[in-house]
């Protein structure tokens, strides 16, 4: 088989077919991307500054249960995510976005307590600029909260990245320290009876031996 001189040069620059089909194929591409995109729902900005933060930290792995509702975020259709909210979450979402200022006594459908609790103790605007130092946020949130009643403040479990809405989730040694203290009454009286039940036993096993010896 012999080609002629047009047809090597066309071989050599590329079917002219086929260069066309790879045209048509990723201008197809690029609009099928376009479309994807703008179907997508917006996508409400994620703080992974935060969770890195945390888990650098702690050393504990964490994801975003620690202030949302839905463990996975705010982007879906589950409970505590955009596509599930009714018209009067998506009011009350709008109102937190904008809550710059603390103290707003709003109530976001996405976040969860501990969530709700942070923009409403520091506000949006600090919120957004403690993204560069996220170690700052502890601090702002101040050590009298304790939402889940640990003993555990909510800061420092942020720190510790344990769940400040669980009072069974909380760094060991802390919780140890803080029942020990708090039940140390009780402990005390415990030890007491169990002293003094084992020397009444002596008591009373010399009691027999020296009756037995009569
Ligand atoms: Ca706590």
């Amino acid at each position: 088989m012999s080609f002629s001189n047009t047809e090597k040069i066309e071989n050599r620059r590329g079917n002219p077919i086929m260069q066309r089909y790879k045209t048509a194929r990723l201008f197809f591409a690029l609009l099928m991307g376009l479309l994807l995109s703008l179907c997508t729902p917006q996508q409400t900005k994620a703080y992974p500054e935060y969770q890195s933060f945390v888990e650098k930290n702690s050393k504990r792995s964490i994801n975003c249960a620690m202030c949302h509702v839905n463990e996975s975020g705010p982007v879906g259709n589950g409970p505590g995510q955009l596509s599930s909210l009714s018209e009067e979450d998506m009011k009350q979402l709008n109102k937190a976005r904008v809550a710059l200022e603390p103290a707003s006594g709003v109530k976001s459908p996405i976040l969860n307590d501990f969530g709700n609790k942070i923009i409403n103790a520091v506000g949006k605007r600090k919120f957004l600029e403690y993204k560069s130092a996220p170690e700052k946020l502890a601090p702002a949130l101040g050590s009298e909260s304790d939402l889940d009643g640990d003993g555990i403040p909510d800061a420092q479990e942020y720190l510790d990245g344990t769940d400040p809405l669980n009072k069974f989730h909380g760094d060991p040694i802390r919780l140890f320290w803080i029942n020990l203290n708090r039940y140390k009454t009780h402990v005390i009286l415990t030890v007491l009876a169990v002293i003094s039940i084992n020397l009444g036993l002596l008591n009373l096993v010399k009691g027999i031996s020296s009756i037995q010896k009569k």
